[in-house]
C-alpha cells in the first residue's frame, strides 16, 4: 500500500468511524488512483480525491407509518447524496434490514464512478431504509412507501436527484413512491426510474442490469476470441439482476445451475432453461416466495439451506466457467474466490454491487481471470435509467430495440474504457483500476473546472 492511500485510509476510518463497508469502497479505489496520483499531481493537488469521498449532502430522516393493524412503525430513511459534478444524483433506494450509513455511503461512492462510465450525465447517490418489505402486505408497502417519499419528496427533483430501484425496492414500490410523490408536488415528471411502462417507464429498464452484466461478460470473453456458448454458470440471488442475467445468459447459449435467496441455493444440473424461469419469476415477483418451493417443482434440483457455521458458500464450488454474484455485497470471500478458481471460472461478472472482498479481489486479480468489477458490469441498470430520464425530457418513448441497443453499445463502451485505461496505466487486463480510474478522470476534471465548491 502506498504512503498516499495508507494516510487517505487513516483520515477516511478518523472520520468515518463504523463504517466498514464504506472503507472497503474507498481503499479499493484510491489503491487504484495511487497510479493516476503519481503521474498527474494537479489531483491530489486539487483534493479531487479527498472531496469526492465526502457526501455533498448525508440526509436521515424518521419513517413513522401506521399498519393495517392499526401498529405505530418507525424506520430509518436516507438518502446519500454523493456528488453532482457531472449530473443530477442518480442512483437506487435500498429496503433491507441491514441498511445503514455505512452500506448506503459505499453505494453512493460506487455510484459516483459507475454513473460516469455510462457515458451519460448522471452524479451518484443512494438511499433507502432499514425497513424489510419481506413477508410484508401490499397495503404495508404502500403505507411505508407513502410515509418515506413524504419526507424524501423535498429533497429530490428530476433535475436535482432522480432515485430508482435496488435491493426490495423493485416496480411496485416505484409506483407507490411515485404516487406520492406527484401527488404531494403536483408534477407529472421523471423524478424516479424504473416506472411502469404506462407511466413513464422505459423498455428495457427491468432487464438492463442482468442484461448488461452478460453483455460485460460477453465483452470480456471476446478477447480471447470466446463466447457464453455451451459456458455452464453459477449466479446468486433471485430477485432482478439475477433473473435477467438467467435470461440472457440462456438467450446466448450459456447454461445456468444456481439460484439462491438469503435462506439457501438451488443447484439444477440440467439449467435453469425459460420455462423453468417463468417459474421462478412468478415465484418471486408475483407469489414472493423462497428459493427452496423451486425444487418441489423440479425434483432433479437439489436445495441447500444457508449453513452458518461454514465459512464459505457452497453455490460457488460447483464446477463452471462463469460466475455472476446478483445478490448482495461481500458474498464471496477469499475462500469462496479459491473455490471458484478450484471449480474452473475464469470469468466473473459482477451484477451485484462490491459482491467481492478486498482479499477475494486480489486473487481473481493475480490469477489474471477475466474479473469484471460490479461498477463497470452492472452498469448496465443505471445507464438504462439515464435513457429513460433522456426518454421522459423527451416526452417519447423508445422500442424496445433502440434500449436494447443503447444498453449493448454502453456496455461495449464501458468495457473499452476499462481497456483502454488498464493499459495506459501499465495494468493491462486488470478491470478494476481500468473501471475506478475511468469513472474517476471524468468526475475530477469535471470538479477541477467547476472550482472548490
Ligand atoms: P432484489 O431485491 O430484486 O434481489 C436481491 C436478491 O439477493 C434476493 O434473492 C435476496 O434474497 C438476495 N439477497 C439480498 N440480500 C441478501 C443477503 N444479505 N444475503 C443473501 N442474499 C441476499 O435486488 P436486485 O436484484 O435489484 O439487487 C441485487 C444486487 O444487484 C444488489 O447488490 C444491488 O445493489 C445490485 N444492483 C442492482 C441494480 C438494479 O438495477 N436493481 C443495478 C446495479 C446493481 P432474499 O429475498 O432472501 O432477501
Ligand atoms: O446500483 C445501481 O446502479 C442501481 N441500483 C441502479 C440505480 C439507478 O438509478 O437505476
Amino acid at each position: 500500500m502506498s504512503d498516499y492511500v495508507k494516510n487517505l485510509m487513516a483520515e477516511v476510518k478518523a472520520k468515518n468511524p463504523s463504517q466498514p463497508e464504506f472503507h472497503q469502497a474507498v481503499e479499493e479505489v484510491a489503491e487504484s488512483l495511487s497510479l493516476v496520483m503519481e503521474r498527474h499531481p494537479e489531483y491530489r493537488a486539487a483534493k479531487v480525491l479527498e472531496r469526492i469521498i465526502e457526501p455533498e449532502r448525508v440526509i436521515s430522516f424518521r419513517v413513522a407509518w401506521v399498519d393495517d393493524q392499526g401498529e405505530i412503525n418507525i424506520n430509518r430513511g436516507y438518502r446519500i447524496e454523493m456528488n453532482s459534478a457531472i449530473g443530477p444524483y442518480k442512483g437506487g433506494l435500498m429496503f433491507h434490514p441491514s441498511v445503514n450509513l455505512s452500506i448506503l455511503k459505499f453505494l453512493a461512492f460506487e455510484q459516483v464512478f459507475k454513473n460516469s462510465l455510462t457515458t451519460l450525465p448522471m452524479g451518484g447517490g443512494k438511499g433507502g431504509s432499514d425497513f424489510d418489505p419481506k413477508g410484508k402486505s401490499d397495503l404495508k408497502i404502500m403505507r411505508f412507501c407513502q410515509s418515506f417519499m413524504s419526507e424524501l419528496f423535498r429533497h429530490i427533483g428530476p433535475d436535482t436527484d432522480v432515485p430508482a430501484g435496488d435491493i426490495g425496492v423493485g416496480g411496485r414500490e416505484i409506483g407507490y413512491l411515485f404516487g406520492q410523490y406527484k401527488k404531494l408536488r403536483n408534477e407529472f415528471t421523471g423524478v424516479l426510474t424504473g416506472k411502469g411502462l404506462n407511466w413513464g417507464g422505459s423498455l428495457i429498464r427491468p432487464e438492463a442490469t442482468g442484461y448488461g452484466s452478460v453483455y460485460f461478460a460477453s465483452e470480456m470473453l471476446n478477447t480471447r476470441r470466446q463466447t457464453l456458448e455451451g459456458k455452464t454458470c453459477l449466479v446468486s440471488g433471485s430477485g432482478n439482476v439475477a433473473q435477467y442475467t438467467v435470461e440472457k445468459i440462456n438467450q446466448l447459449g450459456g447454461k445456468v445451475v444456481t439460484l439462491s435467496d438469503s435462506n439457501g441455493y438451488i443447484y439444477d444440473e440440467e439449467g435453469i432453461n425459460a420455462e423453468k424461469l417463468n417459474f421462478i419469476m412468478d415465484l418471486k415477483n408475483v407469489r414472493r416466495g423462497r428459493i427452496k418451493e423451486y425444487i418441489e417443482k423440479y425434483k432433479n434440483a437439489v436445495y441447500t439451506p444457508v449453513d452458518s457455521k461454514l465459512d464459505y458458500n457452497p453455490l460457488w464450488k460447483h464446477k463452471a466457467q462463469c460466475a455472476f454474484p446478483s445478490a448482495t455485497q461481500n458474498e464471496i470471500n477469499a475462500k469462496d474466490a479459491g473455490n471458484l478458481l478450484s471449480s474452473g471460472v475464469y470469468v466473473v461478472s459482477e451484477g451485484a454491487n462490491m459482491p467481492t472482498t478486498t482479499e477475494g479481489i486480489k486473487i481473481f486479480l493475480d490469477e489474471k481471470i477475466l474479473y469484471g468489477p460490479g461498477k463497470a458490469a452492472n452498469a448496465g441498470g443505471v445507464a438504462v435509467s439515464g435513457l429513460e430520464m433522456s426518454q421522459n425530457s423527451m416526452r417519447l418513448p423508445w422500442i424496445r430495440d433502440e434500449v436494447d441497443n443503447r444498453l449493448r453499445m454502453i456496455m461495449k463502451e464501458i468495457h473499452n474504457t476499462c481497456m483502454q485505461i488498464s493499459d495506459r496505466f501499465g495494468t493491462p487486463g486488470n478491470y478494476v483500476n481500468g473501471a475506478n480510474i475511468g469513472g474517476f478522470l471524468k468526475v475530477a476534471d469535471a470538479m477541477i473546472d467547476q472550482g472548490v465548491v
